[in-house]
């Protein structure tokens, strides 16, 4: 088999792409190494910065999103018993909007199905060849043979564990770690949200956070020490805790029901620069995670693939490698602004075990300056909105 670009994995940033570049007349095939329904069971991300929503505008997925997705101007932040609403629309013109990556991940494989471009599920031992030379390649197994894909170029969409970062040379790659001592619980229900926007909270017991699918979905999270195991966490000792944390009249407005989908994620920062090696261009959670909490890891896959669709429309379409070339500058530039801002939320919301009272001081003096100062307030709003594109 011969395309243009090479696709490897059919999360978020591997199906956009493949749909953008498909509309802008660039062949390409994905090889993903799960099923469909596999990929779409992952419960992560539920809110969109304005990037994403332009995105899948521009691969023309939007008809669900523009039904189902609620804008939301603002978020409650809950520090130690004090409540803030962060007025993201006051403060910079601008909004978020509620749908989940679930939601994206099916509207992105039906398009893709509709215009009958090639995805391959199922593809196993996917491995990438003379990614530094003039004709790439990759191979893989399905049905118990192997094949070969020919290539221009190959796009490492494949998230933290896939096989394209670590394709690249140990002594060009530069990787940047944080590692946190606790991971989120997370909870999705068929009960109606406790508010109508997002709260983020902390509690002397911990972080918190209630979010949501859509008006009868809820999402819910809970800062869990790493050695929790999820079966130990019942529905109801689950419900019991999340409003023990919270606010009593906001306990009060939470409908309980039986989970859809329990599990616990770690949280980490990670960025490995640079993020291309000659025909091999990573985008999305392949080359960076973010924390959680500060909803950023869906929005910077699509703001990389945005910036990688600009490059091969460059190239295929102007003749110029100028957009391949700046690629990973122009991607890390942005990725560098979200990872503080993830870190900023995760130290700022959560319960670190280590902290001594002086850190103590300093998370709830820097809670303070966000209620206190329109400024503080105005940055955090940009920077939940989505930094410039
Ligand atoms: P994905 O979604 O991980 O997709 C990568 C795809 O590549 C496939 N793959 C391979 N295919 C072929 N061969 C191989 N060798 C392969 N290895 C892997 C995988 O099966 C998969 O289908 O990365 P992508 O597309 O870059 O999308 C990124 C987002 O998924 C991610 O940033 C967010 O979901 C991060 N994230 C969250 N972000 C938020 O904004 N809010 C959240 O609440 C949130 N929760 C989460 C998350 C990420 C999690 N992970 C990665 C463990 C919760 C979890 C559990
Ligand atoms: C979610 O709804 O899953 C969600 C929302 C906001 C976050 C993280 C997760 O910061």
């Amino acid at each position: 088999m011969k395309t243009q670009v090479a696709i490897i994995g059919a999360g978020p940033s591997g199906l956009l792409l493949g749909q953008i570049l498909a509309k802008s007349g660039i062949d390409n095939v994905i090889l993903e190494r799960q099923t469909g329904e596999y990929v779409l069971g992952r419960i992560r991300a539920g809110v969109l910065e304005s990037v994403t929503v332009d995105g899948l505008t521009r691969a023309g997925v939007t008809k669900n999103l523009k039904e189902q997705g609620l804008p939301h101007d603002g978020c409650k932040l809950v520090f130690n018993g004090q409540e803030y609403r962060v007025d993201f629309k006051a403060q910079v013109g601008r909004n978020v909007t509620v749908y989940g990556q679930t939601e994206v991940t099916r509207d992105l494989m039906e398009a893709r199905e509709e215009i009958g471009a090639t995805t391959v599920y199922e593809a196993k031992n996917v491995a990438l060849h003379d990614v530094d030379g003039e004709s790439p390649y990759v191979t893989y197994e399905k049905d118990g043979e192997t094949h070969r894909l020919d290539c221009d170029f190959i796009a490492g969409c494949d998230g933290y564990h896939g096989v394209s970062r670590p394709t690249i040379p140990a002594d060009v790659l530069k990787t940047y770690e944080r590692v946190y001592p606790f991971g989120w619980l997370g909870l999705l229900a068929d009960v109606p949200p406790c508010d109508h926007e997002l709260i983020y909270g902390k509690s002397d017991k911990g972080f918190y956070l209630c979010s949501q699918r859509s008006e009868t979905r809820s999402r819910y999270y809970l800062q869990v020490p790493l050695t929790e195991n999820v079966e130990d966490w019942s529905d109801e000792r689950f419900w019991d805790e999340l409003k023990s944390r919270m606010l009593p009249e906001d306990a009060a407005k939470v409908t309980t029901g039986p989970s859809l989908e329990k599990s616990i994620a770690p949280l980490r920062s990670f960025v490995s620069e640079p993020m291309r090696y000659k025909k091999l261009f990573l985008a999305g959670d392949a080359a960076h995670i973010v924390p959680p909490t500060g909803a950023k890891g869906l929005n910077l896959a699509a703001s990389d693939v945005l910036y990688l669709a600009d490059a091969f429309e460059d190239f295929y379409q102007n003749n110029s490698e100028a957009g391949i070339d700046g690629y990973s500058a122009r991607c890390l530039a942005r990725i560098w602004g979200a990872e503080r801002f993830s870190w900023y939320m995760t130290k700022m919301l959560h319960t670190f075990p280590e902290n001594d009272a002086w850190d103590n001081k300093m998370q709830e003096a820097e809670f303070n300056q966000l209620i206190n100062s329109e400024n503080g307030a105005k940055l955090l709003a940009e920077n939940y909105a989505g930094l410039p594109y």
